[in-house]
C-alpha cells in the first residue's frame, strides 16, 4: 500500500501537491515539458490528475459494495449524455478554486484547458441527459449504481449550419484519446447472433441449444462517476463490441486482405455509431443488434459479480440487483435474463421467471405511438431464434393469465398480447411491463396520460404496478458548474452551500424577492451571463447581441411538437408589429434557438432553414435590427448548454399539450432564473405549481382540450380566418419573404399549417402572442421581473434530480445508501 508520504502528493488536495501531480502527469503521462506542451497535453495532464483522485474513491467504493454485497441498482441505457468530465469531476471533489489557483500559478488559464474536453455525446436528448442526472444524483446521494449502456465510437453528429441548413459531421469525441475511461480486457463477453436452436436432452434434462453463426465480444470500458462533496464513486460501464478473431491470419497468407479483416469491421459495427433518431423509430436490424448487445453483456456482467459471493443461488439474484429499463431500448434483457438463467444457469421456467420479474422496471419517456417500438417477428427468428421461442413461451403463459380477468374480450386479450394483431410484430413496451414489478412516466401528467392511452390496456391488467416519478436535473453542472456568480450570489445570500445537495434549501431566497439590493444584484448577474454568451456568440458566430434586450431562448431537439415553428411565427409577427408601426415599443428581444433534427427528419431541418432564413431578413433589417436579434446556435449539446441556460430570460416550453412526456430543460432554465412561457405539459404544469401561477406565461389548450378539438374535427383555417396576424405571417413565409422570394422552398410546412396542423399551431397561436405580450409587459418593470425570477430559483428544488432518485429508491427500487469511508 502507497506511503501516506507518496499518497499526498499522488492524491493530495492541496495546491502544492495538485501542482507536482499535475507537472507529473504531464512529464510522465503526455511525455512533455510545460514550455512544449499543447493545450490538449495540458488538458490530459491535469484530467489524469483529477482521475487519481477519483480512482482512488472509486477503488474503494467497488471494494466496499462487494464487501457488504450491497444492493445495486443498474441503470440499463442506450443513451448517456454525461457532458464534459473535468469541471464537475473537480467541483464534485472539491478541489476546482485549487486547481484553479494552481494552474494560474503556473500561467494557464484553466478555462481554455477545460474548452479543449471533447463532449461524449453518447445520446441524443433528454432521455440520454436525465440518464446522466440520475448517475449523478446516486453517486451522490451514496446509492451503489452501476450505469449499463454502449460506448459508441461515434456519438451524436457534429452540426453545423451551412447556408441555414443543418449539415450532419461525424462526431469523433476519442479522437484524442479518453483519459476518463478505464478498458477492462478482463471483462469479456461472447454475444451470439443468428443461427439456429435445437431441443437436446442433457443427463436426462431437457435443454435448448443455440448454435449462433456470429459471435461478437463485448469488452468493458469503465468511467468512474463521483458524488458530490463525498467518497462514493460508482460506475459506468460502458461495452465496446470487438471481433473474436481481430485478424485472420489464413486469408492474408491466401492475399484475401478484405477476409482478414472482415470480422474485424463487422464485429466493431454494432458499437461504431449511436442511432440520431430521438423520436421516430428507425426499425433497423444494427439498432437491435446494439440493444441486444449491451443487455447481454450488462446481465452477463452481473450475473458473474453476483455469483463471486453467491448468497443462496440465482434466486436471490432480486434481492442484490434491481434493474432500471431506461424506455424501451433495453427491453430485449427481459428475454435475455430469462435465456441465461435457463440455457446457461439451468433454472426451471418458474424460478427463472419469479427471479426476472422481480428484477426489472420500466420508465417510459413518450407517448409519441411511432417512438413506440416494435420489431419485425422475421428480424427476431433471424437474428435471435432464441429469443422468438422464449416470446412466444412468455406471451403464451401472460395471456393464460389474461383469459383468467378478460375471458371472451378478444379486443382485450389480442391488444396485450406481445404480438401484435398482425401476427408480424414483437411489442417492446409490453415486454417491457410484462417483465417488470413497476412501470412509470417522468411527470405527473405523462404518468396519467400513459395509463389512459398507450399503455392502458396494460393498465387496467395491473393497475399498482403503475407508478410517476418526475423528472430532476442536478444542481451540480447546472448551476455550481455552469452559473458560478449566481451559485457565489445564492451562498453569499444563504450564508451556506447546503442547497447544493439538498435544493429545498432554496426556499430561504424567497425573503430575497422583494429585497431591492438584492434585485440590484440578481440583474447584474444575468446580465453578467448575457454579456459572456454574447461574447461567445461574437467570437464564434459573427454576430452581435444586445445584452440588454431580453434573451428568449428555446434550446432541445427540433420536433414539430416542441413547436419551435410556433415561436418562429411569434417572431414574424414582432417584425410584422414593427415594419407597420416604427413606433411599435415592443421591448428588444434576442431569440436564440438551438437543436439537432434527426437526420432523416425532413420537416425539423426545414423548420431550422426557416428560423436561420428569419434570422437573415430580421437581422438585416434597418428597421428590425436593432429590436430583434435572431439565431440559431450551432451544435447545441451538453457543452453549449453551459453557457446558455445561465444567459437566458424566457424559456420557451410551447410544446402541444400532451406531447412532452416532461421536459428537463425547463427544469434547467428556471434553476437560473429565467421565466417561463409554456403549455400546461408534462413537468410544466409540476413547475408552475411550484413557482406560483403569477411567476410563469401560461398560454395554450389543455391535454383534454387538444384531445376535445380531435374528436370533434380540427380545422386550422378557421383559426387562420379568425386572426389577421396569423394570415399575414404565414403569408409571408408563403410568398417567399423570407426564402428570397421562393415560394416552393416552405411549401410543405405551410401546407402542413393550413392543412392538417397536427400540433395545433394555429389554434395556439392567438394565446400564445398575447402571453408574449404579458412578457414584454412584466420585462419593462425589472424589479418585478427580479422578483419573479427569484422565486422561481427559491422554489425549483423539487426538480432536483436528487429527489427523484429518493423517489425511486423510496418507491420502486427500495436500495439503501452506502457510505464509502474517506479512505477506508
Ligand atoms: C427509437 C428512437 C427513439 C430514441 C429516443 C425513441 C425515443 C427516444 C426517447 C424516448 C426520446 C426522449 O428523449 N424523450 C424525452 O425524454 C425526456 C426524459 O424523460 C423527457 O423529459 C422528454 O419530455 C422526452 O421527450
Amino acid at each position: 500500500m502507497a506511503s501516506k508520504k507518496h499518497e499526498q502528493i499522488r492524491t493530495g488536495n492541496s495546491v502544492t501537491a495538485l501542482k507536482q501531480a499535475f507537472l507529473d502527469n504531464l512529464f510522465y503521462v503526455q511525455a512533455r515539458y510545460m514550455d512544449d506542451a499543447s493545450p490538449g497535453d495540458l488538458y490530459q495532464a491535469l484530467a489524469y490528475t483529477v482521475r487519481d483522485r477519483l480512482l482512488h474513491h472509486f477503488n474503494n467504493s467497488a471494494k466496499q459494495f462487494k464487501y457488504d454485497a450491497a444492493r445495486t441498482i443498474c441503470y440499463f441505457s442506450a443513451e448517456f449524455l454525461p457532458g464534459p468530465h473535468l469541471a464537475n469531476n473537480m467541483i464534485n471533489l472539491g478541489i476546482l478554486d485549487n486547481v484553479r489557483q494552481m494552474t494560474a500559478e503556473l500561467g494557464i488559464n484553466l478555462d481554455t484547458l477545460l474548452a479543449e474536453e471533447p463532449e461524449p455525446g453518447l445520446g441524443n436528448g433528454g432521455l440520454g441527459r436525465l440518464a446522466a442526472c440520475y448517475m449523478d444524483s446516486l453517486a451522490t446521494l451514496q446509492v451503489p449504481a452501476i450505469g449499463y449502456g454502449i460506448r459508441y465510437e461515434h456519438g451524436i453528429f457534429k452540426q453545423e449550419i451551412r447556408d441555414g441548413w443543418q449539415v450532419e459531421t461525424t462526431d469523433k469525441w476519442l479522437h484524442g484519446g479518453n483519459p476518463w475511461e478505464i478498458r477492462r480486457p478482463g471483462i469479456v463477453f461472447p454475444i451470439k447472433f443468428g443461427g439456429h436452436t435445437e431441443q437436446t436432452r442433457i443427463n436426462g434434462k431437457f435443454r435448448v441449444r443455440w448454435t449462433p453463426d456470429e459471435i461478437v465480444n463485448g469488452v468493458a470500458y469503465d468511467t468512474p462517476v463521483s458524488g458530490y462533496h463525498n467518497s462514493n464513486v460508482n460506475l459506468l460501464r460502458l461495452w465496446h463490441s470487438e471481433a473474436c478473431e481481430s485478424f485472420d491470419l489464413q486469408a492474408f497468407n491466401k492475399g484475401d486482405y478484405y477476409a482478414a479483416v472482415h470480422d474485424k469491421i463487422y464485429s466493431e459495427n454494432i458499437s461504431k455509431v449511436l442511432y440520431p433518431n430521438d423520436e421516430p423509430e428507425a426499425g433497423k436490424e444494427l439498432r437491435l443488434r446494439q440493444q441486444y448487445f449491451f443487455a447481454s453483456c450488462s446481465l452477463q456482467d452481473m450475473i458473474r459479480i453476483f455469483l463471486v459471493a453467491p448468497d443462496g443461488g440465482l434466486q436471490g439474484f432480486p434481492q442484490k440487483f434491481v434493474i432500471q429499463l431506461n424506455d424501451t431500448h433495453p427491453a430485449i434483457s427481459v428475454v435475455e435474463l430469462m435465456r441465461l438463467l435457463i440455457d446457461v444457469h439451468h433454472l426451471s421456467w418458474d424460478d427463472a421467471w419469479e427471479v426476472t420479474r422481480n428484477s426489472f422496471c420500466y420508465t417510459n419517456h413518450t407517448l409519441l405511438p411511432e417512438a413506440l417500438e416494435t420489431w419485425p417477428v422475421h428480424l427476431f427468428a433471424k437474428l435471435l431464434p432464441r429469443h422468438l421461442e422464449l416470446i412466444y413461451e412468455i406471451n403464451a403463459r401472460h395471456l393464460d393469465e389474461v383469459r383468467l380477468q378478460f375471458h371472451g374480450d378478444n379486443r382485450k386479450i389480442a391488444a396485450l398480447s406481445i404480438i401484435d394483431e398482425s401476427g408480424k410484430y414483437i411489442r417492446m413496451a409490453h415486454i417491457a411491463c410484462i417483465g417488470s414489478s413497476r412501470i412509470n412516466g417522468v411527470s405527473a401528467l405523462h404518468s396519467q396520460l400513459v395509463k389512459q392511452t398507450v399503455l392502458h390496456d396494460l393498465y387496467d391488467l395491473w393497475p399498482q404496478k403503475f407508478v410517476n416519478v418526475t423528472n430532476g436535473v442536478t444542481p451540480r453542472r447546472f448551476l455550481v458548474l455552469s452559473n458560478r456568480p449566481l451559485a457565489s450570489l445564492i451562498k453569499e445570500r444563504l450564508g451556506h452551500e447546503e442547497w447544493v445537495r439538498d435544493l429545498n434549501q432554496l426556499r430561504a431566497l424567497e425573503s430575497a424577492a422583494e429585497d431591492g439590493a438584492f434585485q440590484e444584484r440578481w440583474r447584474a448577474t444575468q446580465r453578467s451571463a448575457r454579456v459572456r454568451l454574447s461574447n461567445f456568440v461574437h467570437e464564434n458566430f459573427a454576430l452581435d447581441l444586445d445584452p440588454d434586450s431580453m434573451f428568449d431562448v428555446q434550446v432541445k431537439r427540433i420536433h414539430e411538437y416542441k413547436r419551435q415553428h410556433l415561436n418562429a411565427l411569434h417572431i414574424i409577427t414582432l417584425y410584422n408589429r414593427i415594419k407597420h408601426n416604427p413606433h411599435d415599443d415592443t421591448p428588444p428581444r434576442t431569440f436564440i434557438f438551438g437543436g439537432k433534427a434527426a437526420p432523416g427528419y425532413a420537416m425539423a431541418k426545414l423548420m431550422i432553414k426557416l428560423i436561420t432564413s428569419i434570422g437573415d431578413v430580421v437581422n438585416r433589417d434597418p428597421a428590425s435590427r436593432d429590436r430583434l436579434r435572431v439565431l440559431f446556435f450551432p451544435n447545441f449539446n451538453v457543452k453549449h448548454a453551459h453557457s446558455i441556460y445561465p444567459a437566458a430570460d424566457l424559456s420557451e416550453q410551447i410544446s402541444l399539450a400532451g406531447m412532452e412526456a416532461s421536459g428537463t430543460g425547463n427544469m434547467k432554465f428556471s434553476l437560473n432564473g429565467a421565466l417561463t412561457i409554456g403549455t400546461l405539459d408534462g413537468a410544466n404544469v409540476e413547475i408552475r405549481d411550484e413557482v406560483g401561477h403569477d411567476n410563469f406565461f401560461l398560454f395554450g389548450h389543455t391535454a383534454e382540450q387538444v384531445a376535445a378539438i380531435r374528436n370533434e374535427g380540427y380545422h386550422p383555417w378557421e383559426f387562420v380566418q379568425r386572426n389577421a396576424e396569423l394570415a399575414q405571417a404565414i403569408d409571408l413565409i408563403r410568398t417567399g419573404y423570407f426564402s428570397h422570394g421562393d415560394t416552393e422552398l416552405f411549401r410543405p410546412l405551410v401546407d402542413q399549417l393550413m392543412g392538417v396542423d397536427p400540433y395545433m399551431l394555429c389554434a395556439d397561436f392567438d394565446s400564445y402572442i398575447n402571453c408574449q405580450q404579458q412578457v414584454s409587459e412584466a420585462w419593462r418593470n425589472p424589479d418585478h421581473w427580479a422578483r419573479m425570477s427569484i422565486l422561481n430559483v427559491a422554489r425549483i428544488g423539487k426538480f432536483s434530480s436528487d429527489r427523484a432518485i429518493r423517489d425511486y429508491c423510496e418507491n420502486i427500487w427500495h436500495i439503501k445508501p452506502v457510505l464509502v469511508g474517506a479512505d477506508s
